[in-house]
């Protein structure tokens, strides 16, 4: 501790209360916070770089994890670097007026290869009274992706960057931001410390949650992109169920069979109202062979995609009509089944029954009328960059390319990467034994990550730390710090298009944020539905394992424990001798 430096931030400090944003909101102030903190081992702020301005009356408004607001904030930005490499880390915190904060700290995450999602996510914590952050990781800005700095050279991974994408960068994010929002508001109280974020951002405070007791107190974790080494290869899969079949289904036949799933198995939850709220007995009950035949048509569209930043598709459709064919109906099914091995082995899981088929998209080849493979680089870049080492952005084809590829592919990502990426451990007990608290939602129809896979994550965190216990009383034991929320109808980290009048949880931190600080344990989650015809209506999210079953003609919602639908959801990944978490 510096404590002569100490004292002289306070002395201004202890003013905080009474002083307005203008006031605090200033470089000096900042350095003086920052110089008065002790953070972390081989750490130091380059105090050349601080900057703080105010800024006043700023609104957000149509955010999906967080309701619209009003509010001013001080935007605070300086670099620090590790001792013994010549880098340089980003931060942006936001912190609230001195009267609005409310003791209280922020952490937020990325997506895909982001390790941020700008300022995005940082009006979810000053709404909440809270001081909030995003880091660059050190990739040289905040809109740059890990991908970009991944390599070195051809076949030289960056492994600074892998690891504070890894894990490294939300640690210290957390660490210097708690430290410096103490310092800033001069406050002595306990500082409650939460993360919010989605899909990579989900896995992110993932990795954060399994490794360190003390960094939160409580997590929001959103559609995690964790088992890395599967995930990332996943992607692929319908591609080479196309190929493997050598037939390429027109993007308006898959959508086809899409819609008819969902016409079909909205009714099973016992509320016809286009949401297929209950997956599993969809995937009990529908026959993908009834939706042979029937008529499609898509009208001709023109559209340029930005995968990615560097990456974008400009594709021109034409106008499809047909009839479902048995070969479209085959490989959706082939493709819901999951990733198996040549002679069997479920190697992985796909998306659930509802789901959209973004990854299976094909392309026109107008030269030849003839709907053709389009590698899609969510898997491909993965296998290219991180598994192959050349710096490439996708795949240029796939030849020679199996189910046991993929399976091979999946185990290279998993074994490198293990401690960095795959972010499944499942031994939660230090973070759990300080008291964290965790809730996790998932979109049901998630058409990215599959929701199973959060399933199966608490499930193998059930069987790991309370092994003894019964399914239900394991499940019941875990709901007091640790609740998933499958979400009706929601697609990935939003609702779905598809299923517009899905509810979705806008106020899940709010909820954390009581359970936290003032023991309101959460039983249904808050959602609402966020557009459609039944916009504004307010829904609940029953807590996993307990199904949503409608019934009064889909008036009322219970939320019961059925077994078979349970049993869809538990996997035997025998494709592997070890245990994939
Ligand atoms: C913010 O908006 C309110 C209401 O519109 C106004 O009274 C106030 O002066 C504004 N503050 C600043 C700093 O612009
Ligand atoms: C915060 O301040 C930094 C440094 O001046 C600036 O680059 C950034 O755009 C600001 N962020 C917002 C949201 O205004
Ligand atoms: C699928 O349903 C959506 C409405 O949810 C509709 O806009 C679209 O045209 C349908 N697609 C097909 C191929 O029928
Ligand atoms: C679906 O149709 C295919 C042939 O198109 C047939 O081989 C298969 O057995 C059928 N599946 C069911 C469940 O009827
Ligand atoms: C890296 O490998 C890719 C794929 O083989 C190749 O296209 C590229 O030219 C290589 N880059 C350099 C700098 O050698
Ligand atoms: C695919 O396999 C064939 C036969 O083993 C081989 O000649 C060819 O080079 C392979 N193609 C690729 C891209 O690996
Ligand atoms: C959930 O909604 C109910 C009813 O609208 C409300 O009373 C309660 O405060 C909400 N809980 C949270 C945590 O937002
Ligand atoms: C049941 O609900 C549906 C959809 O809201 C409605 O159209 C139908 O009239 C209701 N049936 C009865 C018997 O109330
Ligand atoms: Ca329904």
């Amino acid at each position: 501790m510096k404590f002569q430096q100490l004292s002289v931030g306070a002395s201004l400090l202890g003013l905080a209360y009474a002083t307005s944003l203008k006031d605090v909101c200033t470089a000096s102030h900042a350095k003086s916070a920052l110089s008065a903190s002790d953070f972390m081992e081989g750490v130091s702020i380059k105090a050349s770089t601080v900057t703080a301005s105010p800024v006043y009356n700023t609104s957000v408004s149509g955010q999906i994890f967080f309701p619209d607001a009003t509010f001013d904030y001080c935007n605070v930005t300086f670099a620090y670097s590790h001792a013994g490499r010549d880098d340089q880390v980003w931060l942006e915190l936001w912190l609230p007026a001195p009267d609005k904060f409310q003791n209280r700290w922020l952490s937020t995450g990325g997506g895909g290869f982001a390790i941020n999602s700008g300022s995005r996510s940082l009006p979810g914590g000053i709404m909440y009274g809270a001081a909030a952050g995003i880091t660059d990781g050190g990739f040289g800005g905040f809109t740059e992706q890990v991908d970009s700095v991944f390599l070195l050279a051809n076949g030289t991974i960056n492994r600074d960057a892998l690891y504070m994408f890894g894990y490294e960068a939300h640690h210290e994010l957390t660490v210097i931001g708690k430290a410096f929002t103490k310092s800033f508001f001069g406050s002595k109280d306990k500082l409650y410390a939460y993360y919010q974020g989605c899909s990579e951002g989900g896995r992110e405070g993932w990795s954060q949650v399994q490794r360190y007791a003390d960094d939160w107190d409580g997590a929001m974790i959103g559609a995690p992109a964790m088992r890395y080494g599967q995930q990332q290869v996943n992607h692929l899969l319908p591609n080479v169920v196309e190929q493997t079949m050598n037939y390429y289904p027109p993007p308006c036949e898959l959508e086809k069979i899409m819609n008819l799933t969902i016409a079909s198995c909205d009714k099973l939850d016992g509320r016809e109202d286009g949401v297929v709220s209950r997956t599993d007995l969809c995937k009990l009950h529908f026959d993908m062979n009834s939706t042979i035949g029937a008529s499609y048509h898509c009208a001709a569209s023109s559209s340029t995609i930005n995968l990615k930043k560097r990456v974008s598709m400009s594709s021109n459709t034409p106008e499809q009509s047909g009839k479902v064919t048995a070969k479209g109906a085959a490989a959706a099914k082939k493709m819901l089944e999951g990733l198996h091995t040549l002679d069997g082995k479920r190697a992985y899981i796909w998306y659930q029954p509802s789901s959209s088929f973004d990854d299976a998209q094909t392309q026109y080849n107008s030269d030849t009328g003839k709907w053709e493979l389009s590698i899609t680089s969510l898997g491909g870049e993965w296998v290219t960059r991180f598994l192959e080492l050349v710096d490439l952005d996708n795949l240029p084809n796939l030849q020679n390319v199996t189910y046991d590829t993929l399976t091979e592919w999946m185990k290279l990502g998993w074994s490198r990467y293990e401690d960095i990426l795959q972010t499944t451990m499942p031994d939660l007990t230090p973070f759990h034994a300080a008291g964290g608290k965790i809730l996790t939602v998932h979109g049901e129809s998630d058409p990215s990550i599959p929701a199973g896979s959060s399933v199966h994550y608490h499930n193998s965190v059930r069987k790991t730390m309370y092994p003894h216990m019964s399914y239900k009383d394991g499940s019941n034991a875990l709901a007091d710090w640790y609740r998933l929320y499958l979400i009706p109808g929601a697609a990935h980290c939003g609702p779905s298009d598809y299923q517009p009048n899905g509810p979705f949880p806008q106020t899940t931190l709010e909820t954390l944020i009581q359970w936290v600080e003032k023991g309101v344990s959460p039983k249904r989650l808050n959602a609402t539905v966020l557009q459609g015809e039944h916009e504004g209506e307010k829904q609940e999210i029953c807590p996993w394992p307990l199904r949503p079953l409608w019934k009064n003609n889909g008036t009322t919602m219970d939320c019961v424990f059925h077994q078979a639908s349970i049993d869809t959801w538990t996997y035997d990944f025998d494709a592997y001798k070890l245990p994939l978490y």
